[in-house]
């Protein structure tokens, strides 16, 4: 179960870097969250309207640079469809599109994601209407950006309940950093750890799955496992 949804963890990304506003003009100043003009861009549910400076119905909260809530919730709106609530016969009646979506299935899984500033920032200080991304660096390597995943879900096994934790810490490779055979490694050939979406590593993943016999570290950085100093 949890292998489909590492794969996804990429996709999350490109979620999150799908908010874009449209109170674009060339501004010497940043924009915030706070002046209610930077809103969710075209095929979102949420199309024109301001995002919010809290957590939105989905469970995402820009301005605290973090998303809490059902697994499905953080691809639906970009999707076009509303916030998952629980009701799964009532969401169906309304949205059946929804059925057929590859995360529907994860939709009881609960998920805690946190980034930095330079992953997604709360502001547009670029002036192009959306909220900054590897604000002052042409990509993320470099830039200092990091994300973490905190997934939990349950599931029957043989009479009994079955509780499953998958946590990973990704953070931007540092622009000095060299890619090997899908892993990538500091100028000194110190590995830092496995490449996602080109421009990241991943540091550190736990999962701990009992009864499938997955019990804590997957993968620790041999550089190091802090946030900070890439
Ligand atoms: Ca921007």
């Amino acid at each position: 179960m949890k292998k489909n949804l590492v794969i996804s963890l990429i996709l999350c990304l490109v979620v999150v870097a799908l908010f874009t506003g449209k109170a674009v003009s060339a501004k010497s100043s940043c924009t915030t969250l706070k002046e209610g003009v930077l809103t969710y861009s075209p095929g979102h549910y949420l199309h024109g309207e301001p995002i919010p400076v809290g957590y939105n119905a989905y469970g995402y909260n820009y301005q605290a640079h973090m998303f809490k809530g059902s697994y499905a919730n953080t691809y639906l709106g970009s999707d076009g469809l509303p916030p998952y609530a629980g009701d799964d016969a009532a969401y169906l009646a309304a949205n059946p599109s929804a059925a057929s979506k590859w995360y529907w299935p994860y939709r009881s899984t609960r998920l805690l994601m946190k980034w930095n500033d330079a992953w997604i920032s709360n502001q547009d200080c670029d002036g192009d209407g959306a909220l900054d991304r590897h604000y002052g660096y042409s990509s993320y390597i470099g830039s200092g950006a990091w994300e973490t995943n905190h997934m939990m879900d349950s599931y029957e096994d043989g009479g009994s309940t079955c509780n499953w934790v998958y946590f990973t810490k990704i953070i931007a490779v540092p622009a000095s950093a060299i890619k090997s055979g899908g892993v990538w490694y500091t100028a000194d050939g110190t590995e830092i750890g496995p490449d996602i979406w080109s421009e990241f590593a991943t540091i550190q993943s736990v999962y701990n799955d009992p009864c499938a016999g997955f019990t804590g570290l997957e993968y620790l950085s041999p550089d190091h496992a802090g946030f900070g100093g890439w």
